[in-house]
């Protein structure tokens, strides 16, 4: 059987996606638009095989829990039903992230497992059509398939909530610094849960359901025009505008630590002295700081001095996820 390895990096969402319209089909309640991560990927290796009576799945060198087989189990048999494929299949997959945990795995791990999955299966699907698979893993993984900044359409029905990429002169330049708050501990509340609770209780929903659409054509608008001064403080405000709905959840759904709001403190100060520094958060206690290549160093510098700031990684743009062949890599020699 042919095995299939691809590799997707994550995504950090500057417009954020908090809240379904449909779960069965996981149509996010709204559009998000997002950025590609370079520093945090995750490759998946897939192979279907007959002589296996349930699918395999090792992630990071272990058996995966039960509850993730059997989320990757749906996925695969949506793969299995669109190929004509009966079989079960061994999913292999790693991150390569700088700590354990609460970074966004399922956005690259779907996005890599959509594109493994269905060459193994004997499918070439469009980018467009890889991208409204992996939303049905999970709904950051649609944008993870893309490199750069990515928008996801809401959509009004399945075919039409895919994810695609948003040209921009600000491509090249930005940077995220990635501060891990906590050790990469396991996060409190899961998205999945916390953004559907967030839309039964919070008061304060409606109101973010009601920014998103504003906030993302201004982001498009600074994107379109490469002006990075525009586009940080929507970022920051779209963030914590999110957190504000979760907060007013009942009860309520808090991800923040001491430590999450030193860096947003460090990273105002740094911009009230000239930095390009605006911060995002997402389902967890971690900051994302927007920034430029000049100036990600001081900002890296000043985070890793905080206490309960367990590891800083600055992250480029990412590319677009693709499969590969493994055993084509070869060494280049090196310096004699
Ligand atoms: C985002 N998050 O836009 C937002 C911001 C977390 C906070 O997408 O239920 O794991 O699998 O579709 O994609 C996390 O949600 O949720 C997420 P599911 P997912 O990046």
């Amino acid at each position: 059987m042919v095995a299939v390895t691809a590799r997707a990096c994550a995504n950090i969402a500057l417009v954020k996606y908090w809240g379904k319209r449909d779960a069965a089909l996981n149509l996010p309640a709204a559009g998000s638009l997002s950025l590609t991560l370079a520093a945090l990927a995750t490759e998946t290796t897939v192979a279907f095989d007959p002589a296996l009576s349930d699918d395999t799945v090792e992630l990071d060198g272990a058996p995966a829990r039960r509850e993730d087989v059997a989320r990757v189990t749906r996925f695969l048999d949506l793969v299995r039903s669109q190929a004509g494929v009966h079989v079960r299949a061994r999913v292999v997959t790693r991150n390569e992230f700088p700590t354990a945990s609460g970074l966004a795995s399922s956005a690259s791990g779907f996005a890599a497992l959509a594109i493994a999955a269905t060459r193994a299966a004997g499918l070439h699907l469009a980018p467009r059509d890889l991208s409204i698979l992996a939303r049905r893993g999970s709904g950051s993984a649609a944008r993870s398939i893309f490199g750069g900044f990515v928008r996801m359409h809401a959509g009004g029905t399945s075919a039409e909530a895919f994810a695609e990429p948003v040209a921009s002169p600000l491509a090249e330049r930005v940077r995220m610094v990635i501060a891990i708050v906590g050790g990469g501990t396991p996060k409190l509340h899961g998205s999945r849960d916390a953004m559907e609770h967030t839309a039964k209780t919070s008061p304060l929903y409606r109101g973010w359901l009601d920014q998103v659409p504003r906030d993302l054509a201004a982001v498009e608008a600074a994107l379109a025009a490469g002006d990075l001064d525009a586009l940080g403080p929507i970022v920051e405000a779209n963030a914590l505008a999110m957190h504000a709905s979760a907060i007013a959840a009942r009860p309520p759904v808090l991800y923040w630590r001491p430590a999450t709001l030193a860096v947003l403190a460090v990273v105002r100060g740094l911009r009230e002295c000239g930095i390009a520094a605006w911060p995002t958060i997402d389902a967890g206690p971690h900051v994302k700081v927007l920034t430029t290549a000049e100036d990600a160093p001081t900002i890296a510098m000043q985070l890793r001095n905080l206490d309960g700031v367990t590891a800083v990684t600055i992250s480029a743009a990412g590319e677009p996820a693709y499969a590969f062949d493994p055993a084509r890599i070869v060494a280049l020699p090196g310096p004699s």
